[in-house]
């Protein structure tokens, strides 16, 4: 009785592996179990190779993962499920944090945790956001080199509140509490505010990517900081699915706003706006618009954006949902909309002109027509007034100062990217969404598991590969190579006569046969599936090309630049999308590719999160969501390789420089010259003469632990030569 046991329970899923289970009861053959989810199960004599015996480090749990008896599937979701139980969300594979969301706000996050994990190292304490955010920061330092943190995982898994956890630790470390660390911070609900939205996945849930690289100058002390954007959903500000909202924004300014301003505005409450309506879902549980807006409005004083310039992106906010109520309200929607856009929009939205020999001919377009061009429009606008925020808010946090050569800062990049995505009904935003963690999970392959299988070889370590899942060909197939999906897509948006059929006739006689894409059912099917390393995704294509061309009708440009609005004229500036020769997808893939490309320079840290549940519901864990999860992300592979490998690595010459106090007087004299042999005497004597590091060719090659257990070392060398040299010299005085 009491015993740890695995229980395999046969069932036919895809993602079923043994749970844990714990003897109740045993009797002449039979034993009763109680698993991890509270069932019971009787096993007869029969069925008794059902069950084997756990290992012991499963039953308590351990803080990283490669210490894990038990290495297989059953065993990393056991540990991660015992640990969430106990409100332990963060577990370690090696250096790779592992965060389960705990949907519920856990006293892991005040001051004194912050000054708790200030300086350690991974290891020292239990697993914590912190502690990578210190040991990015210690790197920094030590290494000189930028770093950077991915933080990946599925929509709701928790990647945005990871960012700001470490934003919020890197501010309080730097320790000035300056005002450009204010600024910084507060940067994030004016960015949320007009970026996230609620989803049925996540209250908050993040609908642009973002990549926040922090400066710091030389003494470690933050000094500015720039964010880069990618590709917000626009069509949400038009259309939501049923249960989701638009941008916060619109809700928490109807809500937030006073009465005098809202009625210069003409406006009501949100139940009264098509745009605001179309999900049936005007408030969300846990939020309170009107709390957020005071926040979001100060949040903009602090970045500088002054009143005249707020009252402008209101009165732009109003205008977009007006418009949206054209249909309904007819004269007095369109009215307000002309007045804030300051556009003549009667005639242009529901009239074409074409320029006919010469002449200018208009002619009027029919309803559906008519919407769209006007949905086009407030895309358009929202689409530009983020924009517009986020390089007024990088006009305040980006010191140019650091810029320069001789002020070189060093700087940690944190990457949060909207999560994979796989709805009902899914479209070219998903695809792109989908393709930005393609990336990811690329670059994440390429630093865990080949880069660092190439360099054992190279420097003649021994080794025994280990098998991974690469994406690498998927990643081709759909962006990389020539005539790729994203490339075709591209095309038939440039072609004037390209439509969504013509799209996947191509799509289909070059990739029919790849195992990556998956053609639609008939010709009259417009649906297409791809085989992304998270699982297959079906698309409609339907609007694929619109999207991509993102273009506004040369009408409708015409009326902006000639709007008596100074400043919708001038987020309007220099984005003529008719003249634009790149489309949507084709910027998204460029700055994709120039997102990795900083990522490469950069030493990465990867944040896994999971999420536990669909429901958004504190202490409950559905393991075979959890599983599929583990399996996508690599987890299993991750683990053997950072149980098998060396993740920390230094060049003999560097090794030797940090930690020559290390070595002994006696044989300073005798390894002179050899900075290999010092390594060696070194490691022999602070780490062990076991197999558990190796000498390479140029580098010594170590496991995580061991760089916590030499710094620690060193440290405390260091800090006797301090007390000695001041015990001196007070008995010199
Ligand atoms: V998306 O791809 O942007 O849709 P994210 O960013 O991965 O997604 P987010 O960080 O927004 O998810 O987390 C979703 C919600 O989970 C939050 O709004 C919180 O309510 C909850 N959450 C996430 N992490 C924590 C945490 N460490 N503590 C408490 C958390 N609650
Ligand atoms: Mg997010």
């Amino acid at each position: 009785m009491g015993d740890h046991v695995w229980l395999d329970t046969q069932s036919n899923s895809e993602f079923n592996v043994p749970i844990g289970a714990v003897v109740k009861d045993s009797e002449s053959g039979r034993i009763l179990l109680e698993d991890d989810e509270g069932k019971e199960h009787c096993i007869t004599a029969r069925n008794m190779h059902m069950v084997h015996l756990m290992h012991p480090s499963s039953v308590q749990g351990v803080e990283d993962m490669i210490s894990l008896g038990d290495l297989h599937e059953a065993g990393m979701v056991h540990n991660l499920l015992i640990r969430h139980q106990e409100q332990k969300i963060y577990t370690y594979t090696g250096s790779i944090l592992v965060a389960v969301n705990p949907y519920q706000l856990l006293p892991l996050y005040t001051v004194d945790q912050i000054r708790l994990y200030c300086n350690k190292r991974i290891g020292e304490l239990p697993p914590h956001v912190f502690a990578i955010a210190d040991n990015c920061y210690f790197n920094m330092k030590r290494n000189k080199r930028d770093q950077c943190c991915v933080i990946s995982g599925e929509s709701g898994a928790g990647k945005t509140e990871s960012t700001k956890l470490i934003l919020q630790f890197l501010a309080a470390v730097s320790g000035q509490h300056s005002w450009i660390e204010q600024q910084i911070l507060e940067a994030n609900p004016i960015l949320e505010a007009f970026g996230n939205a609620k989803t049925i996945r996540n209250d908050n849930s993040s609908r642009f990517g973002k990549y926040i690289d922090i400066h710091f100058n030389q003494n470690g002390v933050i000094e500015g900081a720039r964010i880069e954007q990618f590709l917000l959903e626009k069509s949400r500000v038009c259309r939501q699915a049923p249960e989701e909202r638009n941008y916060h924004i619109f809700y928490c300014m109807l809500m937030g706003m006073n009465t005098e301003q809202k009625k210069m505005l003409n406006l009501g409450t949100a139940s009264e706006y098509t745009y605001l309506t179309m999900g049936n879902c005007m408030s969300c549980d846990g939020r309170n618009d009107a709390k957020d807006y005071a926040h979001i409005r100060s949040a903009m004083k602090i970045l500088m954006f002054s009143d005249s310039e707020n009252w402008d992106i209101s009165k732009l906010l109003a205008a977009i949902l007006h418009l949206g109520n054209v249909e309904f309200e007819g004269k007095l929607s369109i009215v307000c909309a002309s007045s804030f856009t300051g556009c003549e929009l009667q005639n242009s939205l529901t009239n074409l002109s074409i320029i006919v020999r010469g002449e200018s001919v208009s002619r009027p377009l029919n309803i559906v027509q008519a919407a769209d061009g006007r949905d086009a429009f407030v895309k358009g606008i929202y689409g530009r007034i983020f924009l517009w925020i986020v390089s007024k808010i990088n006009s305040a946090i980006f010191n140019p100062t650091s810029q320069k050569p001789k002020n070189r800062y060093q700087s940690i990049g944190l990457l949060d990217i909207f999560g994979f995505e796989n709805f009902s009904n899914n479209s070219f935003e998903q695809l792109c969404i989908n393709i930005a963690n393609e990336h990811l999970q690329q670059f994440f392959v390429h630093h865990v598991f080949k880069l660092e299988q190439e360099e054992y070889l190279a420097e003649h370590i021994a080794w025994n590969n280990i098998d991974f899942t690469d994406n690498r060909q998927a990643l081709e197939v759909i962006a990389l190579k020539p005539m790729n999906i994203i490339s075709l897509i591209d095309e038939e948006s440039k072609f004037p006569k390209g439509t969504e059929a013509t799209m996947l006739v191509k799509i289909n006689s070059l990739h029919g046969k790849s195992k990556v894409y998956i053609p639609p059912k008939s010709d009259h099917d417009t649906k297409f599936g791809i085989n992304h390393f998270a699982g297959v995704v079906f698309y409609e294509s339907k609007e694929f090309l619109e999207k991509n061309r993102d273009t506004l009708s040369a009408n409708v440009m015409q009326v902006v630049h000639s709007s008596k609005n100074k400043f919708l004229r001038e987020i309007f500036q220099g984005t003529d999308t008719t003249k634009r020769l790149s489309t949507l997808g084709g910027q998204f893939k460029q700055s994709l590719e120039k997102l990795m490309k900083i990522l490469e320079q950069c030493q990465p840290y990867f944040i896994r999160c999971i999420k536990p549940n669909d429901y958004k519901k504190p202490l409950l864990f559905d393991r075979e969501l959890c599983i599929k999860q583990l399996r996508y992300s690599g987890m299993m592979e991750t683990i053997q390789i950072r149980k098998a490998g060396y993740p920390i690595r230094y060049s003999f010459e560097e090794f030797f420089e940090r930690y020559r106090v290390l070595l002994p007087w006696s044989v300073r004299e005798q390894l002179k010259n050899d900075a290999r042999q010092s390594c060696i005497h070194i490691s022999e004597a602070v780490l062990g003469k076991d197999e558990s590091w190796q000498a390479g060719k140029t580098k010594i090659f170590l496991k995580d632990h061991h760089d916590t257990v030499l710094e620690l070392q060193r440290q405390n060398i260091l800090t006797d030569k301090v007390l000695l040299i001041q015990k001196v010299m007070r008995g010199l005085k």
